[in-house]
């Protein structure tokens, strides 16, 4: 039975050498940004373990590049929560000297809302400290673009509203519920250094993570696992704090339901919104 002691809990993390945290969708659940399952979750207009895949962008890249489109606009005005400041803040040196004044960090996200190294950015640019903890979006972010061309290296980050005339204004269509329009592949968005079309940089199921090597060195150093706001259902991020455990390592859930799927090998559960737990539990 995972303990929910506080105090046992900053015991542990003022000893902790090398902290894994790994966050989901429910981290950014308080930036009004919907969750994909769970308290407060709702599948999206769409269900992104149906479009964010290789053989539905192969299908319909008309589909699959309005539900990306829907996706950016629902971030676009969305803000970093207290959950994520409190997270960055654990990657500033002269906040996580006072709660782990031996440890380094590494935040692997699975959210590509970019709100995670929003947070860090904006603690950074106001301190005179650099930040010396890791973010890492293991599932890349919705404002990247790739080419497809396979002989072809641009990637950019994308924050144009529309990314391209023809999206303009789907997403409007799509809330609403209608099926949405064919936009034609000549209207979709294209390279402009081949004019080969482009892709959202974004990890579909059955595409390999993001930096998943570092992430493994990671987890395999790791003697404290934060498991936050996620489901634990989409591998290898759910692998990860199992990893940890298995390496001898501590692990801490912090979810709005308990008994997530990593009740039974947490050492912590905390139940509660992360938007407030994160801070209060860690002192941070
Ligand atoms: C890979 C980008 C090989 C796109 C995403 C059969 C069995 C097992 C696994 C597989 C299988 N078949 C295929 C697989 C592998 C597959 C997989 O895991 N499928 C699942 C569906 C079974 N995985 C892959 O394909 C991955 N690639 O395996 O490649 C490989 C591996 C290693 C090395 C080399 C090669 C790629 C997966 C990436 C897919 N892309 N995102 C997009 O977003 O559109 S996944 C996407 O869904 C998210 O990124 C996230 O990962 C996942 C959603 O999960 P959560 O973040 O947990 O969100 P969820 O809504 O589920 O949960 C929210 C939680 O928050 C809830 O628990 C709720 O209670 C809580 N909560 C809510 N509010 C709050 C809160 N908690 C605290 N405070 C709150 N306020
Ligand atoms: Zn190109």
């Amino acid at each position: 039975m995972p303990s929910t002691s506080i105090e046992d809990f900053r015991g542990i993390l003022s000893n902790a050498r090398n902290i894994l945290v790994v966050s989901g969708a429910g981290l950014s659940a308080a930036s009004g940004i919907a969750t994909f399952r769970g308290q407060g979750g709702r599948w999206r207009k769409y269900d992104a373990s149906i479009l964010a895949t290789l053989a539905a962008w192969h299908e319909n890249q008309s589909r699959v590049w309005q539900f990306f489109h829907y996706r950016r606009e629902e971030v676009r005005s969305k803000r970093p929560n207290d959950g994520h400041y409190a997270l960055a803040r654990m990657c500033m040196p002269k906040w996580r000297r006072t709660v782990a004044p031996n440890a380094t960090i590494v935040h692997v996200t699975q959210n590509i809302d970019g709100l995670c190294l929003e947070a860090l950015d904006e603690l950074s640019s106001a301190s005179e400290e650099p930040p010396d903890g890791t973010i890492i979006e293991m599932h890349g972010n919705l404002f990247d673009v790739v080419c497809t061309a396979f002989d072809c290296d641009y990637r950019a980050k994308n924050m144009d509203y529309p990314i391209c005339p023809a999206l303009g204004g789907t997403e409007a269509i799509v809330a609403a519920g209608n099926v949405e329009p064919v936009v034609r592949r000549a209207d979709l968005p294209h390279c402009p250094k081949c004019q080969q079309l482009l892709r959202p940089d974004v990890v579909w199921f059955g595409e390999r993570p993001k930096q998943i090597q570092r992430i493994l060195e990671a987890a395999d150093s790791a003697d404290l696992c934060l498991v936050v706001g996620t489901s634990s259902l989409v591998q290898p991020a759910s692998k990860l704090p199992e990893r940890v455990h298995a390496n001898g390592g501590k692990v801490a859930v912090f979810n709005l339901e308990p008994n997530t799927n990593h009740s039974d090998e947490a050492d912590f559960e905390f139940v509660g919104p992360c938007e407030s737990e994160i801070a209060r539990i860690l002192g941070v």
